[in-house]
């Protein structure tokens, strides 16, 4: 299941009279479960697009231990670097913290990277093709 909340654009008169003005985001939800019948671990849905500014809600739905990883092959390095810097609690290059707890969330801003496809996947379940990827518009 897909959720967007859209959050209206906001402009803020400030004093002396300038306007900024703030861009409306999204929030996407991701789930991060396991099929209790045929076994398989999934990103659900496993492609979501997002605009710089959005943000991704990972959340854990069953199957933990989770987590996501983006793939590195091919990433350019102001691409990798940005990506690094969004990643909450990173545990390692590109890497979110082994997160353990079904029912949790981990949550990232998808950072200022050119439009393109992004995979990845989550490590404790890539033997079993657990991956997604994040088409940024
Ligand atoms: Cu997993």
């Amino acid at each position: 299941m897909r959720r967007s909340v859209k959050t209206i654009g906001v402009a803020l008169a400030l004093a002396g009279g300038a306007t900024v003005t703030v861009e409306a985001q999204s929030s996407h939800e991701v789930r991060l479960e396991a099929d209790s019948k045929s076994g398989e671990y999934a990103f659900s849905p496993a492609t979501v697009t997002a605009r710089p500014g959005d943000v991704l809600v990972f959340k854990l739905v069953n199957g933990a231990p989770h987590s996501v990883v983006f793939e590195a092959k091919g990433l350019p390095a102001t691409a990798r670097q940005a990506l690094n810097a969004s990643m909450p609690r990173r545990s390692a290059d590109l890497s979110s913290p082994l997160l353990t707890e079904n029912g949790a969330e981990y949550r990232l801003t998808v950072p200022a990277l050119p439009a393109g496809t992004y995979r990845f996947f989550c490590l404790p379940h890539r033997a079993y093709d657990m991956r997604g990827e994040l088409r940024v518009r």
